[in-house]
């Protein structure tokens, strides 16, 4: 942490701090203590020979080496990590008791993962693919764990069936591949078998599962939870996380190429604009719905597979979340992080949805078999309140119980570790009314597997709307049998005859006969379009050779860093190129290092006398940022280059000649991110 000596220290930072150690500078010691003045060389009986048996410095650095890897995430095995803070605008004593709500001047110290569900922990970040956005609050009574996905819907409404999905999901056991991808037949083939999925597949098949950023995202709980207040009165709930910067994605082409340019971008993009002080802010949402309007809706509030729309059931925006810190030890932290949605504090409690159970069950179970007995104990993990109870002993154990008695009741110990009261802060269930005769079987309130598919359908803009089926296409063109494209597009039909009409051509199979659900409504608040955009952060590539026009560019250059946009100067080769009156500056990417797909927009500036291959490079850079619709900008001799193109004068390609006006355009085109009517008529 000696990086951030000086920044504002809270509960949790202190407790790491503890378990924090540099080595930088110290003595080489082996993990008993031992100092050790070799170790380059094995102990060996004569210069050639053999290594001996008793180099108990090899013997230990080698098996600690041997032991170095955890079973990863059985789910969400690639993910990133970062600290941060979360506080509460104002009091929601009304609603809740649980005490990191009550009190806007309270800071409570978080840890969010990120992650995607399919792809192994080496996979490409950019695949398409659900995004895990699991918070850990440590809240001063206890870790509150929001394990929630950036889609506010799920696959299944039942967790006994999650196995299976995820079987489907994974890489064909005979072949394993593909890696980290929905497209191939298994997948398609539980999708078209198991129709609850409808909804979850209009959301997959969006741009959602191609966030532009984790920072880009929004994050939803999924379930419904309940929120208890002190008087004990109870109201359902839904979680939303909703990024400040809005939520954002990239375009397929872009994805997919990306996984080749940087198939690290999603934690770059986090670590690095956390690094230069880009702090990444969420605001919490809640939607409430009251006890006694559990049955008023056309849907089951307990269905996870079902939204509430933000149209019936607004979210009251309650508090902000900010990451501020990246880890230290991506293993210790990150890698050793043990998320659980069944860890709630008082003042929380679940609802009965039969996802939600499963869960309560499968992340406990799972820590014990990836991170161990004692995961809890792990400085990530850690709550920052005392921890006192009878748990004792297992394989890794910190912590030194003192004392005779480990058991509940007792005398020997004044019968303590005591219970707390309910009204002094102990957990108590909420006590709702349970009855009911043993069954399996799924509610007939779950049976609508459409309707919500069609909302959200109703909702897209028509380049969303082309996209969908564009994903839809490419998928189930993936799929080698016939009967399984067939029949998610019999599961299509029952959403919208158009698309499943769309999708049929294109994949080679039957336009289904089947009839659409009736929904005509739909929701401004599921579409992308509609999110806020700002230029914060969006990074410009500007492309840069000797000879440029150095005041007017320092003016332009300081104008566009002040408007929040991250600059980075990509020319033929590293070093320094200069300008017509010796201003310099330095090339961070060269035409082979760098991508028209790591940034959101190219500023071309060019220089007096740019090479040949300069020039063809800016033009290879320039084409493929316009047909992926992002701003370009061009002064003086950044627009000779780009002149024969035929761009100029296209929507978001941004050639001016006066340097502010040339700003005021440019970082507008910016914030407005995509320029679709480059192709599309109707945006
Ligand atoms: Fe998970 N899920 N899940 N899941 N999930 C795991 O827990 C599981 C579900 C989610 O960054 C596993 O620690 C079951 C919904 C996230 O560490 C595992 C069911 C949602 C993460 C598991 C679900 C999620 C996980 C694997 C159906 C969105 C990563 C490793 C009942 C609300 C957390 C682990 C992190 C991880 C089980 C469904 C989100 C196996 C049984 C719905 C973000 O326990």
């Amino acid at each position: 942490m000696a990086k951030d000596q000086d920044r504002y220290w809270n509960d949790k930072d202190h407790q790491l701090d503890k378990f924090t150690q540099d080595n930088k500078g110290k003595e080489m010691s082996s993990n008993e203590g031992t100092k050790i003045s070799n170790d380059e060389n094995t102990l060996k009986a004569g210069l050639r020979g053999p290594t001996l048996h008793e180099d108990f410095l090899f013997q230990e650095k080698l098996a600690h080496f041997d032991r170095e890897r955890i079973p990863e995430r059985v789910v969400h095995a690639r993910g990133y990590g970062a600290h941060g803070e979360f506080q509460v605008y104002k009091s929601l004593a009304h609603l809740t008791k649980a005490s990191f709500l009550q009190d806007p001047n309270k800071i409570t110290p978080v840890f969010v993962r990120f992650s995607q569900v399919a792809g192994s922990r080496g996979a490409n970040e950019t695949n398409r693919d659900v995004r895990g956005f699991a918070t850990k609050f440590y809240t001063d009574e206890g870790n509150f764990d929001l394990v929630g996905n950036n889609i506010p819907v799920f696959f299944i409404q039942d967790s006994i069936k999650f196995p299976d999905l995820i079987h489907a999901v994974k890489p064909e056991p005979h072949t394993e591949f593909p890696q980290g991808q929905t497209a191939h037949d298994t997948f398609w083939d539980f999708i078209g078998s198991n129709t609850e999925s409808a909804h979850m597949m209009m959301w997959i098949m969006s741009d959602r599962t191609i966030p532009r950023s984790f920072r880009m995202m929004e994050g939803f709980g999924v379930h419904t939870f309940r929120l208890v207040n002190r008087e004990g009165t109870s109201h359902f709930v839904k979680f939303h996380w909703k990024p400040v910067l809005g939520a954002h994605s990239f375009i397929w082409d872009e994805a997919q190429k990306l996984g080749g340019a940087d198939p690290d971008f999603h934690r770059r993009d986090l670590y690095n604009n956390i690094e230069m002080g880009n702090f990444v802010e969420y605001e919490l949402g809640l939607q409430i719905i009251s006890e006694d309007d559990e049955f008023m809706f056309d849907f089951d509030i307990l269905d996870a597979t079902k939204l509430w729309p933000e149209e019936e059931i607004p979210v009251q925006i309650v508090g902000k979340m900010t990451l501020n810190r990246n880890v230290n030890n991506v293993f210790a932290e990150t890698e050793q992080s043990a998320l659980h949605p069944g860890q709630i504090v008082p003042g929380i409690d679940f609802s009965n949805d039969p996802l939600l159970h499963g869960r309560i069950f499968s992340y406990s179970d799972t820590q014990l078999y990836r991170v161990g007995t004692n995961y809890q104990e792990l400085p990530i993990n850690r709550p920052v309140c005392p921890i006192h109870n009878n748990q004792r002993d297992g394989q890794g154990r910190i912590t030194i119980n003192k004392g005779q008695v480990a058991y509940h009741k007792n005398y020997l110990a004044g019968n303590t570790p005591k219970e707390v009261p309910p009204r002094e802060g102990g957990f108590s269930t909420y006590p709702s009314t349970v009855e009911g005769i043993k069954v399996r079987k799924t509610a007939p309130s779950f049976e609508d597997h459409y309707s919500q598919a069609r909302l959200f359908w109703n909702s897209m803009s028509p380049v969303e709307k082309d996209h969908i089926i564009q994903a839809f296409s490419f998928e189930l063109g993936k799929v080698e049998t016939v009967e399984v494209r067939q029949r998610v597009v019999n599961m299509l039909g029952k959403i919208d005859h158009e698309l499943a009409a769309l999708v049929a051509k294109e994949v080679g199979v039957k336009r289904p006969n089947v009839s659409q659900v009736s929904v005509q409504q739909s929701s401004a608040a599921l579409s992308l379009m509609n999110q806020p955009r700002y230029p914060n952060t969006l990074r410009v590539g500007v492309l840069i050779a000797d000879g440029f026009d150095g005041d007017e560019t320092k003016y332009v250059l300081s104008e566009l860093e002040e408007a929040g946009l991250e600059l980075v100067f990509v020319g033929e080769r590293l070093g320094d190129v200069e300008g017509s009156d010796g201003v310099k500056y330095s090339i961070d990417e060269t035409f082979l290092t760098g991508s028209p797909l790591l940034y959101d927009g190219l500023y071309v500036i060019g220089g007096s006398d740019p090479s040949r291959y300069f020039m063809r490079k800016t033009r290879n850079f320039v084409r493929d940022t316009y047909n992926h619709f992002k701003p370009i900008g061009a002064t003086e001799e950044g627009a000779v280059i780009i002149e024969q193109m035929n761009i100029i004068g296209k929507p978001g390609v941004i050639v001016e000649r006066e340097a502010s006006a040339f700003v005021n355009e440019f970082v507008t085109a910016m914030a407005e991110m995509r320029f679709y009517s480059r192709v599309y008529r109707n945006v």
